[in-house]
């Protein structure tokens, strides 16, 4: 017992840097492309506290309510965005009604009015930056429809309008 004293004033030193890299800054802003007519940015950023902020900042979006979702895959080259793979899933359900759920990337819908302007922010408490920096990075995709929360794989939000390639900064 006499040895845990030292055993503690060695390893901590250690922690620290190392906890550190894990939380370096990773902020990814990546121009949406679409088929739509929709332009603009997606902005995805770690912060200290460990909540992802998500700022969505597009124009030219049909007014009504959209799904906008994080997917497993940085690729839109797909004409309608299937490259962009299904929802990063992490292990989970789709939606916030449902046992399971939410996906880490799941975002309430975007309410858009007659100007096609979407802005919106979105606090994510489990979109982990590891998450989105794996080998293939992730897809941002806006939805032609509205997302019910509830049906598997992907809340039934329609057709992929707009998309986005986010990866991490080299
Ligand atoms: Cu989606
Ligand atoms: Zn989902």
């Amino acid at each position: 017992m006499k040895c845990l004293p030292l055993l503690a004033t060695v390893l901590l030193p250690l922690a620290g840097p190392v906890f550190a890299a894990a939380h370096a800054d990773t902020s990814m802003t990546a121009e949406v492309t679409s088929n739509d007519g929709i332009a603009g940015t997606v902005s995805v950023t770690p912060q200290p506290s460990g909540v992802t902020v998500v700022k969505i900042d597009l124009k030219g979006v049909p007014a009504g309510e959209h799904g906008v979702h994080i997917h497993e895959t940085g690729d839109c080259s797909a004409a309608d965005f299937s490259s962009a793979g299904g929802h990063l899933a992490n292990g989970m359900q789709h939606g916030v009604m449902v046992e399971g759920g939410p996906h880490p990337g799941d975002m309430p819908n975007a309410m858009v009015g007659e100007d096609g302007v979407l802005s919106a922010t979105y606090f994510m408490p489990d979109l982990a930056p590891e998450l989105l920096m794996d080998d293939d990075g992730a897809g941002f995709i806006v939805h032609s429809g509205a997302d019910d929360y509830v049906s598997q794989p992907s809340g039934d939000a329609g057709s992929r309008i707009a998309c986005a390639v986010l990866v991490s900064p080299k």
